[in-house]
């Protein structure tokens, strides 16, 4: 789609009748699309899909959830087709704005928000708004942003709205310190929050296993199986939320025997798209394999961990890439996710949302995100 058109229907800010997370009827969906016109959507290998995209006529990826002044609010990448072939490196991932959708409840219908921030309004930034996150503190909402700078290096910024679907403003340089991708912002019950960010191969955090940005620091991971994996990184955040109060740290994950999770474990190891909730005093720190496509989990006792892995969130969704988020919403928990329904395309994602459940003893329920 021309970027004047999409720019067009975003500022119509629509308003999409049944489009929420269990039904999706009533919308745009993809011309061609199985299974529209009565018959339930059904995956290229024949399964029936757990939960329906949220919005069916733009596609929208790396749903961070949110639960403002009682609403839910989903601040996802705007997938866009700039037709880049497929790469490790996720060169195809080339988005340029940010819109954000709202709804009342689960359920409910969906509202596509008018762009909220566009790259070309981010001073420092050249490409790539890829997946962000947001938060509130004092009468200011917070989004911030991952996108590469002028030299092609990751970073993440921060923009500013008193409202929460923007328009946002951005700060003239990224935060000082950061690096990678896939911020992930947590406020503590006592108001602290901290972010939690990286992610390999394309994340570029690799590129920063000495502390330093290395461009000849490869492509993927370090390539070094039996040492401990590359690890997400967690900073404290100033009281302006605006830059790190500290220097990142590493975010450990250790094995069931209390060993760091190695490099070669790919089942295991941190990849990207990192989440931190709190429930019952446990912190849960979640993330992406990656190159396996599990969403993941690790418990600990404090926001900085370690965290050691419990199990598996959710088995891999149509799709290369997995991402999420999690919110407690009047008291039932819920995971946000995305998958390639309506493209088939691994950059052309489709947001989603399912409810999740918990054990008594704390873990997870694993969930297939197809019925079958
Ligand atoms: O959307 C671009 C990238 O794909 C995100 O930053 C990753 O988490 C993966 O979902």
């Amino acid at each position: 789609m021309p970027r004047h058109l999409s720019t067009l229907l975003a500022a119509a800010a629509l308003t999409l009748a049944g489009g929420g997370y269990a039904i999706a009827q009533g919308t745009t969906g993809q011309a061609g699309q199985a299974g529209q016109g009565g018959s339930e959507p059904r995956s290229p290998d024949g399964k029936r899909y757990l939960a329906q995209p949220l919005v069916r006529n733009l596609y929208f990826a790396d749903p961070s959830a949110h639960v403002f002044n009682g609403k839910i609010y989903v601040y996802p990448s705007h997938d866009v087709d700039a037709g880049i072939p497929d790469d490790d490196l996720g060169n195809q991932y080339a988005m340029h704005d940010y819109q954000v959708l709202s709804m009342d409840r689960p359920g409910g219908p969906v509202t596509v928000n008018p762009v909220a921030l566009d790259v070309k309004d981010i001073p420092w930034a050249s490409k790539q708004t890829w997946a962000p996150d947001a938060a509130y503190k004092n009468g200011t909402y917070y989004l911030y942003i991952p996108a590469r700078d002028k030299q092609g290096v990751f970073r993440i910024g921060v923009a500013t709205s008193k409202s929460p679907t923007g328009p946002f403003k951005a700060e003239p340089t990224p935060i000082a310190g950061s690096y990678s991708i896939d911020p992930a912002v947590f406020t503590d019950f006592n108001g602290q929050s901290y972010m939690y960010f990286g992610g390999i191969w394309g994340g570029q955090l690799q590129r920063w296993a000495t502390g330093r940005y290395d461009p000849n620091g490869g492509d993927t991971d370090l390539k070094r199986d039996d040492q401990p994996a590359l690890s997400a990184k967690v900073a404290r955040l100033s009281p302006d939320m605006k830059s790190f109060a500290e220097a990142p740290r590493d975010v450990q994950i250790l094995d069931q025997q209390g060993k760091p999770v190695l490099g070669g474990d790919h089942d295991h190891r941190f990849f990207e798209a990192s989440w931190l909730f709190k429930r019952n005093g446990k912190y849960y720190f979640t993330y992406s394999t990656g190159d396996t496509h599990y969403l993941a989990y690790a418990i600990g006792d404090n926001p900085y961990g370690p965290f050691r892995y419990t199990g598996r969130i959710m088995e891999p969704v149509q799709g290369w890439t997995t991402h999420h988020s999690i919110i407690d919403f009047k008291g039932r928990w819920y995971l946000f996710y995305h998958d390639t329904q309506l493209s088939g395309k691994n950059h052309l994602r489709s947001a989603k949302m399912t409810e999740l459940r918990f054990n008594p003893d704390g873990t997870i329920q694993t969930i297939n995100p197809f019925k079958d």
